[in-house]
């Protein structure tokens, strides 16, 4: 499977939520898709028929505000139709609500209120390495989540506890709710940063490319006796002119033209990918 194709039609299922659904964080479910299509179709081993059977890898979307994209890849992998999700995302009595929830199969932790998701990673680790187990946990940050002091609290106690089968990624898209990041809440060195609380820091120049994301996690496999960031450099709104690198499109809904420019630009890079 050409997974940055894929990356492309499950882009398409996320703008169609959120028309359906008359809501949707956009902007980041764009800038993550490729994190999430490398974790589930290559680096993690969770499939409809292992999860919640104690012996999958652990996925937890801190940033769960992006809820959309992680739907559209659960469906890919045959947790749900996808139908389903399109039709009732957002709906009133649906199971498909605007964050994670873990009444639905595939979601292990309700997230959405941004600093909890690494704390709770790190005890899933710490959990896993008792029980002298292989599999892995990933948690996915945004880089305004940054700000909740509680992400450095589990950044100390991931290096404090030598999790080495622990993995967080960083998606770096640089804005967040309101403007850019530096401008609401400065973060850079990251790298520095990270680095300093006794992570290892694997940078992702594009963290929209597939292929180097595979590359970083493989990485992250080989080092040992502490936790690996994987900081991944991506594109808020990517995919198409109308939405990329705009912090108004942190949560929007396409107009009837921007629907059909923004679908006619995902459609073009899944054909070129
Ligand atoms: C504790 C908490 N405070 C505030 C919010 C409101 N909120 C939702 S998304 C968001 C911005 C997050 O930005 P970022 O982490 O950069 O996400 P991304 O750019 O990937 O969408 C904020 C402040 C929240 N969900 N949780
Ligand atoms: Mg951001």
């Amino acid at each position: 499977m050409n997974l940055s194709k894929l990356a492309y039609k499950l882009r398409r299922d996320v703008v169609d939520m959120i028309v359906s659904g008359k809501g949707g964080h956009i902007g980041g479910d764009m800038s993550v898709m490729e994190v999430l299509v490398a974790l589930y179709f290559k680096e993690m081993d969770v499939t409809p028929e292992n999860f919640g059977k104690g012996v999958h890898d652990h996925f937890v979307m801190s940033k769960g505000h992006s809820v959309e994209a992680l739907y559209a890849v659960l469906a890919e992998k045959g947790f749900f139709p996808i139908k389903e999700v399109i039709e009732k995302f957002s709906k009133f009595g649906s199971p498909f609500i605007g964050h994670p929830n873990n009444k639905l199969p595939g979601i292990e932790m309700n997230s959405g209120a941004l600093g909890h998701g690494l704390p709770v990673a790190v005890g899933m680790a710490i959990a896993e390495k008792m029980n002298k187990t292989d599999q892995r946990v990933y948690v996915v940050m945004g880089d305004g989540e940054q700000a909740e002091g509680s992400v450095w609290e589990g950044a100390m106690a991931g290096a404090n506890y030598h999790l080495d089968n622990l993995c967080a990624v960083l998606d770096r898209n640089r804005l967040q709710i309101s403007g850019t990041t530096e401008e609401v809440m400065a973060l850079d060195n990251l790298k520095d940063k990270w680095s300093s609380f006794g992570w290892e820091v694997i940078n992702v120049a594009d963290g929209n490319s597939v292929d180097e994301l595979i590359a970083a996690f493989e990485q992250a496999k080989t080092v040992k006796g502490r936790p690996s960031l994987v900081l991944a450099n991506t594109v808020k709104g990517k995919g198409s002119p109308v939405m990329e690198n705009k912090a108004s499109w942190h949560h929007h809904v396409p107009s009837t033209e921007e629907y059909q420019q923004i679908m006619a630009d995902l459609k073009q890079h899944e054909e070129e990918a």
